[in-house]
């Protein structure tokens, strides 16, 4: 397996700093310079001052706690995700699982209306609405960032990576995922409230459970926000070349900012697709929003040839999303699935 840039000293910095944080407020060219050795060291970050509303933050959220509050057999109606709509536990098509339950909507406004139909039959166009206005705003700071790193690439387009998000053929995604409280009652006949029987978890070897298993994801860039329950982890590689998690405190006035897959062969391999996973808590439901910026269907992703140098050989072939999406859903989550597309 290939770990792009991946060494002890990164690990090292991530423990004895913390995650790295930006403020958008900052100089431009001082908060694209770090953006840009975050996306290298980490391919993680968090952003504050971002911009988005927190209006417009709120309403998604009790959108999203509404729903979630609804009887399973009412939330059931807007599944099983298959991929898009409600599912509950079940992550993707080959066995993977977790202890939540989410919404996958694609963010098209055609999409999102159609959906709205189903998930929130008291006011769909409000729910359209607020949806759209909570994408749109993310989006556009998705964007910001994407334009922060061609710039600091010296790339001569800036909207080289952001145009990828911005086109209306954009397949990005919005998932919103609960993680319920785990029943505190012992014993092995209590059904929760994801109808989960307690001695059927997941453990992380240290007696923690995991909601959401560890994974990369396949998009550009994806942005997380959550309310203010931890759970969030990334992977960090240690001295011996084993992966040591680092956790992420909640921060619900942030936004966490993750390198995808696309963007690690984009820039063919200068930045770090990070490995996360999400652990469930046993005192307070977690509710998290994530948009994930993807190209279009038909767009290539090739190594920049900016990125390309005697140094640096190209180290991605080529190959549109619609052939990178067939391949990461006919794999498991935890896959490293790009390295089925490393150049010969
Ligand atoms: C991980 C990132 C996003 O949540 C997601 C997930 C998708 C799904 O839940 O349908 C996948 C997973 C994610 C990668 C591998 C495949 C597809 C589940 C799975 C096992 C929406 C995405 O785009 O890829």
């Amino acid at each position: 397996m290939v770990v792009a840039s991946v060494t002890p000293e990164r690990n090292e910095r991530i423990r004895a700093l913390g995650i790295p944080v930006i403020d958008l407020s900052w100089r431009r060219e001082h908060a694209s310079k770090l953006i840009m050795r975050a996306c290298e060291e980490f391919g993680f970050f968090k952003v504050i001052n971002h911009g988005v509303p927190k209006e417009v933050i709120t309403r998604m959220e009790d959108e999203g706690e509404e729903f979630f509050s609804l009887p399973t057999h009412e939330k059931q109606k807007a599944g099983p995700a298959s991929p898009l709509g409600y599912g509950s536990r079940n992550i993707g098509f080959n066995g993977d699982s977790g202890e939540l339950e989410y919404l996958l909507l694609h963010t098209s406004p055609v999409s999102i209306s159609q959906r709205a139909k189903i998930i929130c039959r008291k006011d769909p166009i409000k729910f359209s609405c607020v949806v759209n206005e909570y994408v749109g705003a993310v989006r556009q700071l998705a964007c910001e960032i994407l334009e922060m790193l061609a710039e600091g690439l010296g790339l001569g387009e800036k909207g080289s990576f952001s145009r990828l998000i911005r086109d209306t053929e954009s397949d990005s995604l919005v998932r919103l995922n609960h993680y319920p409280p785990n029943s505190t009652t012992g014993g092995n006949d209590i059904t929760d409230a994801l109808g989960r029987r307690n001695g059927n978890k997941i453990k992380d070897g240290k007696g923690g459970r995991i909601g959401f298993g560890e994974h990369s994801d396949p998009q550009i860039l994806s942005l997380l926000r959550s309310n203010d329950v931890d759970g969030l982890q990334i992977l960090s590689s240690d001295h011996h070349g084993g992966g040591v998690w680092v956790p992420v405190p909640a921060d619900p006035a942030a936004f966490f900012v993750n390198v995808g897959d696309a963007l690690q062969a984009l820039s063919n391999g200068r930045f770090v697709s990070v490995r996360h996973r999400a652990m469930a808590n046993s005192y307070s439901p977690r509710l998290s929003i994530i948009f994930f910026g993807a190209p279009p269907l038909h767009a290539w992703i090739s190594p920049l040839p900016e990125m390309i140098t005697p140094e640096t050989p190209r180290r991605y072939k080529s190959f549109t999303w619609a052939e990178y999406k067939k391949a990461m859903y006919s794999l498991r989550l935890g896959h490293n699935r790009l390295d089925l597309f490393h150049a010969d």
